[in-house]
């Protein structure tokens, strides 16, 4: 068939455009942030919006773009659980020519596969946790590490920037996977006191819930705020609360609020219309200086 004309093309706009996001789970407040930004903006919009939750399985959030695919979807926002395996659904959603935004954390596939990505940079992330860390060890010190989900970008790059940045005289002595929940975050820190004891003189931790599961574990075990030097990342409220409180000395913002310019952007691929193949979300550092002051305005 040939291609149909300008003129014959249909224009989308935000009431006539159904978008698939195939959230991977309710794992932290970051996320439960970014689910509320993507229905709420739908709402807002008249974006028709369907809507599912993965509960961290890269199968489950798979079965659910192939719905989408089905149902012939205008669009489909991903924020992909892991980063490989991705390119036989890809594939399909390209044979489909229903268009990808790949959202919050990255996918490791040819650029080709997708229109766009739109996210944070996790190694610029964790470049930033690796200069607080220096800062807050000036002596050095040994460090444990409390990373995100495996194999998923925001983890990955995250451990990736902190340790190209970290002083030498730092040594992460132990990193495991809390996968982002506080449930997960408090046994992994309960072992590695169990196991270093006060050797322990800082943490990265991936995320705010992980922190404030550490937490509770940091405090059962008697030590007082400051103890450990912990550096976190999302700024959350939580996260500004465990600095008013003195156990977080610093918090990497990432931000979870990318529904209207997912949207945006859909409308634009959606159209023909020119795009950023990438962009990144601006963000800061937070400390418990400000902390007070800041909490009541932020938003998730
Ligand atoms: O930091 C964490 C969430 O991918 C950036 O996922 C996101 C991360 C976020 O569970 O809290």
């Amino acid at each position: 068939a040939a291609e149909p004309t300008k003129a014959e093309k249909k224009e989308f706009t935000y009431s006539t455009m159904t978008m698939c996001y195939p959230q991977l789970g309710a794992e932290s407040d970051w996320r439960t942030a970014n689910t509320a930004s993507f229905k709420e903006t739908a709402g807002e919009l008249g974006v028709r919006l369907i809507f599912s939750d993965a509960q961290q399985k890269q199968e489950n959030q798979i079965s659910a773009m192939r719905a989408c695919i089905q149902q012939g979807v205008d669009i489909i926002a991903l924020p992909p659980v892991v980063e490989d395996g991705w390119d036989a659904v890809l594939q399909e959603a390209k044979d489909a020519g229903i268009p990808v935004i790949i959202v919050d954390r990255s996918v490791k596939a040819d650029k080709s596969m997708y229109a766009a990505h739109i996210g944070s940079n996790m190694v610029q992330e964790g470049e930033k946790a690796g200069n607080e860390m220096n800062k807050l060890l000036p002596d050095g010190g040994k460090i444990v590490e409390l990373s995100g989900t495996t194999g998923s970008g925001a983890a990955t790059g995250r451990a990736e920037g902190f340790r190209k940045t970290l002083n030498k005289n730092i040594e992460i002595i132990d990193s495991q996977t809390g996968n982002f929940t506080r449930a997960e975050g408090k046994p992994v820190m309960e072992a590695f006191l169990k196991k270093y004891g006060k050797d322990i003189k800082g943490a990265f931790i991936h995320n705010d819930d992980m922190a404030i599961g550490a937490i509770e574990a940091i405090k059962a075990a008697g030590f007082k705020p400051g103890d450990i030097k912990i550096v976190s990342v999302d700024g959350t409220r939580g996260g500004f609360q465990a600095m008013v409180d003195g156990w977080v000395q610093a918090d990497v913002e990432c931000n979870p609020l990318l529904g209207p310019q997912t949207m945006e952007l859909a409308l634009n691929i959606l159209n023909g219309k020119p795009f950023d193949a990438e962009t990144l979300t601006k963000e800061e550092v937070y400390y418990p200086d400000k902390a007070a002051e800041l909490l009541p305005s932020r938003k998730y």
